[in-house]
């Protein structure tokens, strides 16, 4: 983590929005993103992992009061066909929040080009999730065509804010998530099948391996894609993770 990366200057806020890479972390439910980007955050300083807002779909809270009102992922568990478009236009909100945030300052001082690493991004909500929720009939076709309408409008009204420099891909079989599933236990996915699983699986290899999704952006399909074997226990094992962190660090610094 010591190799020097290059050295850029810069002259002004706009130059500074454009100077930051952003990285997103890819993967099934349970795949072990959140772990992943942990084991990141620790290896080094020179990068800001920002986590998914899964907490802030768990307690929705209402606009005046900041009270909670209701548990959206779990609502979406029980009755998909009712809530996933809803769920969508939250996650996508939060989404977007999350990869507009600046770094923070002292990325900028440090040498080299800040990097902000995400779990999960606009893009996976599109093209893995609603996407999926769609084809599974969950989503209706007017649904479907308003997401895309407005997803595209702000994508594209962001521009480069938004627009990612690379993809880590956690791929591990569906059985394997479907373990790892079941060991963290969280309440709202008592009801998750592997059959759910496959098919989360399916859309992230067509996105991210066949290349067979049609995306709306062009720049998104020039974006490379870093693929680690996520059924390897990283976690428990130096070796992997070494392995792991040398293969980020040789893509992204
Ligand atoms: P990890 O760290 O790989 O174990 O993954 P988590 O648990 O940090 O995050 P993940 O991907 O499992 O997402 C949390 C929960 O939210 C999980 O039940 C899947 C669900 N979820 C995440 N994003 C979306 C989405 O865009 N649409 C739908 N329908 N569900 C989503």
């Amino acid at each position: 983590l010591l190799r020097s990366p290059h050295c850029h200057s810069s002259t002004g806020p706009m130059d500074d929005i454009n100077r930051v890479k952003r990285v997103s972390i890819e993967g099934n439910i349970a795949v072990g993103k959140s772990t992943f980007a942990q084991l990141l955050q620790f290896a080094g300083q020179d990068w800001e992992v920002v986590p998914e807002p899964v907490g802030k779909w768990q307690s929705i809270e209402s606009g005046s009061s900041q009270q909670k009102v209701s548990n959206l992922l779990d609502m979406m568990y029980q009755d998909p066909q009712r809530w996933s478009y809803t769920f969508q236009t939250n996650s996508c909100m939060s989404r977007m929040r999350t990869q507009l945030q600046p770094p923070p300052a002292h990325l900028f001082r440090a040498e080299g080009v800040p990097v902000q690493v995400f779990e999960r991004s606009v893009y996976s909500d599109r093209y893995v999730f609603a996407l999926n929720m769609f084809e599974l009939g969950c989503i209706n076709s007017t649904e479907w065509a308003v997401y895309q309408d407005w997803h595209s409008f702000l994508v594209e009204q962001f521009g480069r804010q938004v627009e990612l420099e690379g993809i880590i891909y956690l791929r591990a079989p569906p059985q394997k998530c479907m373990e790892r599933l079941g060991q963290r236990g969280r309440v709202e996915e008592k009801g998750v099948q592997l059959d759910y699983l496959e098919k989360l699986h399916t859309q992230h290899e067509r996105w991210l391996i066949d290349k067979s999704t049609k995306l709306h952006f062009e720049q998104l399909t020039r974006v490379p894609v870093l693929v680690l074997d996520a059924s390897l226990e990283f976690e428990e094992d130096p070796k992997v993770w070494d392995k792991f962190i040398t293969q980020v660090w040789d893509s992204y610094f």
